[in-house]
């Protein structure tokens, strides 16, 4: 497994990824003290978003929320190792990744709150929406990878043109069948394509053991397709590993497979409760290898981190989540028949027989109640959240 940063900060000789880092010897350091210091303050800054979006979620406020702690540093390092003309298929966990592509992270919680689609223009950020579906990310990059082939920005020789698609998804959306396909289109076209998998270690209950009997990244082996398997929770090794993928598939060379070896420090979703399958001694385990401890002891072994960065780090982190506080309670219901609306481009027959049967529906609180404000007819968000905490503790039907 490569390993730039050890758990206690100590940077560690790699033969080949140390030049990518420096920058292949006409770019930028990546791992100057500044960037360095970057990277810090990203995590910093998408943990504290994360633990707010949880206590959103506990409000009410929120539908539901994935957390990404413990991923940070597999995340911002995959997230900065993408150049801006990358194209990247996020999941649904990927929230350092989007905070790295510059998107706010308020629009993240559009769609936990249900009041919004997607939330950005994938086009302008070159990041495609959220997708839940397990391993429907690949076969899309691959699609993308291939048509950028055909768009003749592949293999010119043009660094700052030349484009690459990151693939991301779990341990367990690898077993999907999707997956398998797209590792066969990649390798058959040389797509220019890097799937990206961070072994959390877990697929809501299920052990990545039960998901393969080999490292993960073997897998793509029998494809053809190069691999490496990296410790995720070093956003260095994260970096570079990503970073020279990417670099390789845009001039050309074809896919390759990376799996970050990570944790997933919080529950599945908020709708989870990790306790009834996995032992909290693996967590305690797994918090003695914290991403954001690790890069600040590196930082402290360089003498490049003092008490008053970190506090403001902490600072603006604070400021981020009393925004995402301010932003959910600014955020408009959407009418409830607009989900019918961008269905289809065109009239679909059955989207308009279920618009009729939900107005039919509505219209059944109107005759009951006399309320004319069908909105209000729809259970409201804090009833939802009464019914969510029932649920959780186990109050079910
Ligand atoms: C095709 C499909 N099957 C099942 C699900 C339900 N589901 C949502 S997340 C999840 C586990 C995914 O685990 P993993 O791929 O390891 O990603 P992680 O949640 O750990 O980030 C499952 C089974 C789904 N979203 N899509
Ligand atoms: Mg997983």
């Amino acid at each position: 497994m490569v390993q730039l940063l050890s758990p206690d900060g100590t940077r560690t000789p790699h033969p080949e990824l140390d030049a990518v880092i420096a920058g292949n010897g006409g770019e930028d350091d990546l791992a100057s003290p500044e960037r360095l210091r970057g990277y810090y303050r990203d995590m910093v800054m998408i943990r504290a978003a994360d633990l707010e979006a949880t206590s959103l979620q506990r409000q009410g406020q929120l539908g539901l929320w994935a957390s990404a702690l413990g991923q940070e540093a597999a995340q911002i390092g995959a997230g900065h190792a993408s150049r801006e003309q990358d194209y990247l298929v996020p999941t649904y966990r990927e929230h350092g990744i989007a905070w790295a592509r510059g998107i706010e992270p308020w629009r993240l919680l559009e769609s936990f709150r249900g009041v919004s689609h997607g939330g950005w223009d994938p086009n302008a950020l070159r990041t495609h929406p959220y997708m839940i579906v397990l391993g429907s990310q690949a076969p899309h990059a691959v699609g993308y990878a291939m048509g950028l082939q055909r768009d003749g920005v592949v293999g010119t020789g043009k660094k700052e043109t030349d484009t690459a698609v990151l693939a991301l998804f779990g341990d367990g959306a690898s077993s999907e069948g999707e997956v398998s396909e797209s590792f066969t289109f990649a390798a058959s076209f040389q797509a220019p394509v890097v799937f990206f998998t961070q072994n959390n270690q877990w697929a809501i209950s299920v052990p990545t053991s039960v998901q393969t009997r080999v490292p993960l990244a073997q897998r793509s082996r029998g494809w053809g397709i190069p691999s490496v398997r990296v410790d995720g929770n070093d956003v260095l090794a994260v970096l570079a590993a990503v970073r020279d993928g990417l670099d390789a598939a845009r001039a050309g060379e074809g896919p390759r497979f990376i799996e970050a070896v990570t944790y997933r420090m919080a529950a599945h979703t908020t709708s989870d409760d990790a306790s009834r399958y996995r032992p909290s001694s693996e967590e305690e385990e797994w918090a003695a290898k914290d991403p954001i401890l690790r890069l600040r002891r590196h930082l402290e072994q360089l003498g490049e981190i003092d008490e008053e960065f970190v506090a403001r780090c902490d600072e603006e982190a604070h400021d981020l989540a009393m925004q995402l506080h301010h932003h959910i309670h600014g955020m408009e219901d959407p009418d409830p028949l607009g989900m019918f609306t961008h269905a289809y481009a065109e009239p679909h027959p059955i989207v308009e027989a279920e618009r009729e049967q939900y107005l039919e529906y509505i219209a059944q609180f109107e005759d009951e109640g006399g309320d004319e404000n069908a909105d209000d007819a729809t259970p409201s968000r804090d009833q939802n959240a009464e019914q969510d905490t029932a649920e959780q503790n186990g109050e079910r039907a």
